[in-house]
């Protein structure tokens, strides 16, 4: 029987990205044959039995295709930037003591209540195309410099437009429990209930978030009122996860596992008892080396540990103004690679399936899979090492989202 494709994607190396760690799922001479934006087939070029009744054929002349990238943690939209806190490290500051010094995250906060949507979208939209132009197709956005009902819902709005405007799939994070606002005067608690009882129903009814995420750090929120915020995320039916032992070990590893965190994010102080926990609850652990390398932090996530307990490890940019501005998901996986001894295969798979997984959605992206949305970056590299080796090089040849 003649099936019919759309397009079909032949003569190229294909890292599938199905099997068990290190194994990539290589297929040297492969074919992916895409019907309605999504794969049909992924596989040896051989065991293809369509016949060749294809709208378009493009040849890859052996080039690799791996699944469009996923960075799966970003603070992409925000206002302003913050390069004269950068001098100020430069002149012996801490990211801390610029925090609790009145800048840091609340800086960000005032020039984002200053802007409007559209002005958002706008400063947003160069990251995210610097993004897309290394074949992200998927990435994941948080809120979470509003810190008020109003500028929460219009920077998860922006988000959402950028999705629109840009062929990216965009997964949005309510990120409310981020920073204590000047206004809120020291009261974490009362700043919390507001958080539970109006922001998150808010933007939740909207329909703005699909995901929950919070800063567990003595400058930002306790266990206990993180607590209260992924009780009020799971009432509503939203995934929660969480900024953990970033900065201290205060067992944010060990509370997002309670609460069946998709993914505890950071841990670069995370003890092992917080590895275990998140083992049995299956929480993905998402590594951000370009905030380890950019606050100096010297305190490395442990990777042995994550590896020992079979915790599924995720790579992502943290894309922020503050302490992480990159806009490079490549560099990042340098940066796992070189910062933190990750593999070649942990990294490409850290931004590809293990990103899905920590964004709920590896039932649709993150692999070369009959099923799945057809998003694949074609790279005009030798061997997937490639990816990982080079520092500020992009040999992406083509990036397609859902079979465009
Ligand atoms: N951890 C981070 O690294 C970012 N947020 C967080 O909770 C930093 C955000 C910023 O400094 O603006
Ligand atoms: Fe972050």
């Amino acid at each position: 029987m003649a099936e019919r494709f759309d397009r079909i994607w032949h003569n190229a190396r294909l890292a599938t990205v199905r099997g068990d760690l290190p194994d990539l799922g290589v297929i040297e001479r492969g074919l992916v044959a895409m019907r309605d934006g999504r794969i049909v087939f992924a596989g040896a070029q051989t065991d293809f039995l369509g016949s060749a009744d294809a709208v378009e054929r493009v040849d890859c002349e052996g080039r690799w295709i791996t699944p469009g990238l996923i960075d799966c943690h970003t603070h992409l939209v925000y206002g302003g930037n913050r390069a004269h806190e950068f001098e100020l490290r430069l002149q012996g500051a801490s990211y801390e003591e610029i925090a609790r010094a009145g800048g840091g995250i609340v800086s960000t906060v005032a020039a984002t209540r200053s802007a409007s949507e559209a002005e958002l979208v706008a400063s947003a939209l160069p990251r995210l195309d610097a993004l897309i132009a290394e074949g992200v197709t998927t990435l994941e956005i948080k809120s979470g410099y509003g810190l008020n009902t109003a500028t929460e819902m219009r920077q998860l709005s922006a988000a959402r437009t950028l999705g629109r405007n840009r062929p990216v799939t965009i997964r949005t994070t309510f990120l409310g429990a981020h920073a204590l606002p000047p206004e809120a005067q020291g009261d974490k608690d009362r700043y919390i209930g507001l958080v539970c009882e109006e922001m998150l129903p808010a933007v939740a009814k909207a329909g703005l978030t699909d995901a929950v995420d919070g800063f567990m750090e003595s400058i930002a929120f306790s266990g206990e009122q993180m607590a209260r915020v992924f009780c009020a995320a799971k009432t509503l039916g939203l995934p929660v996860k969480l900024h953990a032992d970033q900065l201290s070990n205060l067992g944010g590893a060990a509370l997002a596992a309670q609460f069946s965190a998709l993914s505890a994010d950071h841990l670069e102080h995370t003890d092992a008892a917080g590895v275990a926990a998140m083992a049995r609850a299956g929480t993905v652990a998402v590594l951000l080396p370009g905030a380890f390398y950019f606050i100096r932090e010297t305190n490395k996530p442990p990777v042995e540990l994550l590896r020992e307990h079979r915790v599924n490890i995720a790579l992502a940019t943290d894309c922020n103004p503050g302490s992480s501005p990159l806009t490079s998901l490549l560099l990042a996986m340098n940066m796992g690679a070189t910062l933190f001894r990750m593999t070649v295969a942990e990294c490409l798979a850290g931004t590809t399936r293990e990103a899905a997984r920590a964004l709920g959605i590896l039932g649709e992206a993150g692999t070369l899979e009959a099923g799945k949305w057809c998003d694949l970056a074609i790279w005009d590299i030798e061997r997937s090492a490639e990816l990982v080796y080079r520092i500020g090089f992009n040999p992406l040849h083509r990036r397609v989202w859902r079979g465009q």
